[in-house]
Order: structure tokens, then C-alpha cells, then sequence
């Protein structure tokens, strides 16, 4: 063949070898099955969620404005252009950040993963983006790569490290930077304004900034999108995305988020044709019943995700350890929202929750991680998880007469307070009932757990 054939041959080959689009790495990670893969998020039950960004300086108020919701919205609910609000990730500079003590915090609480907000709506990211300059290391003064500092020291401490990252993005020109005054109108008031250069700001900055996420960072346990609403975003993006994540880190989770037409309770997409990623997120809701798929109820502990001092509706500590119970009780997990502030601080309120919870799980712990859900109706004294031939009584409402009534087609071998195993409580099966005689106080308020060896 001659030389210029051969040259013209050796043009094309190379030609063909280029991917087109943003070069894929494939991982040479040894991909697991599907329940391989879900296995440590389904016996990890409990993490935290931290919404922090630039909206955190400004704390939901603007004057005498305070911002209904989540303060995380400020750049919509307080009427900030691009421009004005670009002064605040120019001051983002939260010297009081400590990576370790924010996952002491969460370990010690009995969290076992942390899912921080990479990028939210605001589209500032808290990486060093070589997508992007709208980010830590290059508007910001603080010029440290938070995801880095926190990805290493959940490394460090054995808690798995998680993204959130926003589809909406409030800042690019692309996105719905071109929307103010009101960013919400292309999301939920108006779905009809879309942005006719949606699909460059997917293929030309959101995949970059998420393979960025998924390559420089270490293993990823989660990316949890949010923003699948906008009449932008389609399902066939979503599809790619998943696929995209999968190629780069192959048993990284993606939760429902990433498709569109989430809905209800269950958070899960009921349209036909619709895929609903790894599992399914209701937000600030636990559905009445168990949900036959995968499911993490996240919640904030106040009203709000993002900072906000004005908010003290804060959730007492009882009512997160029951909710924690509910969920688990139901087969699902429990991603709670910590907000904190521009200096880098957890709210006093959400550590004092996060310290109470601790003490409880620490106790109680061997019946929630990796429980599966209750085989019983919930009674009305609480709560049932289950975990291979033992249940568990997860006790809200301590019997006054001392006679804790069990459902009635319970087979015991043995029954004891979780945290007196030495003890064998008085247990009568009757026609109606399986009968406890337990002690006339709750020993271990506010949740006391009865521990029943089933027998076979
Ligand atoms: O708009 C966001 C909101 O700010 C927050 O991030 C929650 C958390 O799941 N998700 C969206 C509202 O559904």
C-alpha cells in the first residue's frame, strides 16, 4: 500500500478513536451486582445532609426581607440579580470550617455517610472547577477545596463521602441565569420558559463538573441530583448522566433525582418510561407504609436547609430518634439536613440533635443498622425493625401498667431490654397478645428497645 494510503489509514483510525464530547474514562473498578452495590447504603440507614454555600452568609435575609422556605433560595426569594449576588461567594470565607470535627460530629451522632451540597441552585461550587472560575478556589477568598478537605477526612474517619448536585443552576446563562427576576418561574411556576441552550450548559458544564466530581475525589458513595424538575431537563439526560456516572465509578449510587417527575410521597417517578435512578428521596415527609424499592427520607431539623437564624422551629431530639425508627421501621433511610453557617459552624440547636442522637444510637444501634423493615403492622405503641431471627420492640409509648403487648403471632424464644441482655423479661403468648411484663419506667427515654429472639 503506499505511503500516503497508509498515512490517510492511520488518520482515520486515530480519528475514530477519539471520543467526541468530553473524553470518557472508563474504570477498570470491578463492577458489583446491583444489591452488591446497595448493600452498605441499605445497612447504613442514618447520614447527614449539609446544604452550605454562599447562601449561608446571608442567612435567608435581606433588610428588613426574611425569605419564606429554605434559606438556601435566597437568590430567588430575595430578588438578587447574577450580579448582586455574586458578592457573596467573593466573600465566601469560612475560616471556622473543620472537615474532621464536621464528621466527628456525624459519626458521632451515628451517621454512617454525609451527602454535602457540591453545587446548589446558586451554582457556586465549593471544588476547585476547572469547568467553571463561579467556585471556592477562584471567586472565593477562602481559596480551599472543600470537597477535597471534606472527602479526605471521611476517608479518614470510615464515613462515606457523597455529592448533591444541582441540575438547576441559577447562575449560568445557559441554565436559568437569564431568568431574573424570578429563577423559580422556569421551575415550578411556569414550566413553559425554558432555555433553548439547556443542552450545551448539559454536555459542556454539567457533565464536566460532575465527571469532575466523580474523578478527583476518591470514591464516591452517592451523587444526589436535585432540580429534575425544569422542563429543561429530560429524561433521556438523565439516562445518560446515570450511564455517564456508572462508566466513571461504577458502583457509585444515584438516587431518583437524576430522571425526572419525582412525585409524592415516595418521591419515586410513577410516569411510565421513566427510570428512578437507585432509589427514592421523599423530602421533608416518611410515608405511612414501607415502599417496595429503596427509599431515604431527608429532612431538615428546623424548617430549612440552608442557614437561617430566624428559623427556630427546630424538631426536638425525641422526635428525630422516633423518626429515625419510623423510617428504618419502613425499609428506609434517614438523610438529615444539617445548615451550617457562613463561618462554618453547625447551628448550636443541630449539635446539641446530632449529640442527643448519638447517645441513643450508640446504645440502640444494633437494631437499626442494618435492620430491615417490621413484618407487623405498627402498633401503637411504636415501632418493629427486624434483623435476621431477632425483632426488635422499638418502644415510643411506655405501657403504664408495666404489660408491654406484643402482636400476637410473635414466637419467642427469649425477650430482654436491648440494653440489659443478662435479663430475661416475663413473656405469656396468649390467644390475643404476646404479653411483657417490663419494668414500670422507660429505662432508656425516649425510644426503649425490647429485644425478642424469634423462635425457629
Ligand atoms: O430546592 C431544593 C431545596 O433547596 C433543597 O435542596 C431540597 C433538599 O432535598 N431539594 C429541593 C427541593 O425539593
Amino acid at each position: 500500500m503506499k505511503i500516503v494510503n497508509r498515512l490517510v489509514v492511520l488518520v482515520l483510525v486515530t480519528l475514530l478513536n477519539v471520543n467526541t464530547g468530553v473524553a470518557q474514562s472508563k474504570s477498570k473498578v470491578k463492577k458489583l451486582s446491583d444489591d452488591e452495590r446497595m448493600a452498605w447504603w441499605r445497612d447504613a440507614k442514618f447520614g447527614m445532609f449539609i446544604h452550605w454555600g454562599a447562601y449561608s452568609i446571608i442567612g435567608g435575609e435581606r433588610g428588613t426581607k426574611i425569605a419564606g422556605g429554605g434559606a438556601e433560595w435566597a437568590m430567588d426569594k430575595l430578588d438578587y440579580t447574577v450580579k448582586d449576588y455574586e458578592q457573596f461567594p467573593k466573600m465566601f470565607n469560612p475560616t471556622l470550617f473543620d472537615a474532621d470535627a464536621w464528621v466527628k460530629m456525624a459519626k458521632d451522632a451515628g451517621m454512617k455517610y454525609i451527602v454535602i451540597t457540591s453545587k446548589h441552585h446558586e451554582g457556586f461550587a465549593l471544588w476547585d472547577s476547572k469547568v467553571s472560575n463561579y467556585d471556592v478556589m477562584d471567586t472565593a477568598p477562602f481559596k480551599r477545596d472543600v470537597i477535597k478537605e471534606l472527602s479526605v477526612a471521611c476517608k479518614k474517619a470510615g464515613i462515606i463521602f457523597c455529592v448533591y448536585y444541582s441540575i438547576v443552576d441559577w447562575h449560568h446563562p445557559q441554565a436559568q441565569g437569564n431568568l431574573y427576576p424570578n429563577y423559580n418561574i422556569a421551575q415550578h411556576d411556569d414550566p413553559s420558559v425554558v432555555n433553548p441552550e439547556f443542552p450545551q450548559y448539559f454536555k459542556n458544564y454539567m457533565k464536566p463538573q460532575v465527571k469532575e466530581l466523580l474523578t478527583n475525589y476518591g470514591d464516591i458513595g452517592v451523587v444526589w441530583f436535585d432540580g429534575d424538575w425544569i422542563s429543561d431537563y429530560t429524561t433521556e439526560m438523565g439516562k445518560e448522566l446515570y450511564n455517564f456516572i456508572r462508566e466513571i465509578q461504577p458502583n457509585t449510587i444515584v438516587n431518583n433525582r437524576v430522571d425526572k417527575g419525582r412525585t409524592g410521597m415516595d418521591g419515586m417517578n410513577n410516569k411510565p418510561g421513566q427510570f428512578a435512578g437507585d432509589f427514592g428521596t421523599p423530602e421533608q415527609e416518611i410515608p405511612d407504609t414501607g415502599i417496595a424499592t429503596d427509599w431515604e427520607a431527608c429532612m431538615t431539623m428546623n424548617g430549612t436547609w440552608g442557614y437561617k437564624p430566624s428559623d427556630t422551629n427546630w424538631k426536638s431530639s425525641e422526635d428525630l430518634i422516633e423518626k429515625l425508627v419510623d423510617i428504618v421501621s419502613k425499609g428506609g433511610n434517614f438523610l438529615l439536613n444539617i445548615g451550617p453557617d457562613g463561618f462554618g459552624r453547625f447551628p448550636a440547636e443541630s449539635i446539641r440533635r446530632l449529640e442527643a442522637m448519638g447517645q441513643w444510637t450508640k446504645k440502640n444501634g444494633e437494631a437499626i443498622y442494618g435492620a430491615s423493615a417490621s413484618p407487623y403492622e405498627k402498633p401503637k405503641w411504636g415501632r418493629y425493625t427486624k434483623k435476621g431471627d431477632v425483632l426488635y420492640a422499638h418502644v415510643f409509648n411506655w405501657p403504664k401498667d408495666g404489660l408491654l403487648k406484643l402482636n400476637k403471632d410473635i414466637k419467642f424464644k427469649k425477650v430482654t431490654l436491648l440494653t440489659n441482655p443478662g435479663v430475661a423479661l416475663n413473656a405469656l403468648k396468649t390467644s390475643s397478645e404476646v404479653v411483657v411484663d417490663v419494668p414500670m419506667m422507660s429505662p432508656d427515654a425516649p425510644v426503649t428497645v425490647v429485644k425478642i429472639e424469634l423462635a425457629k
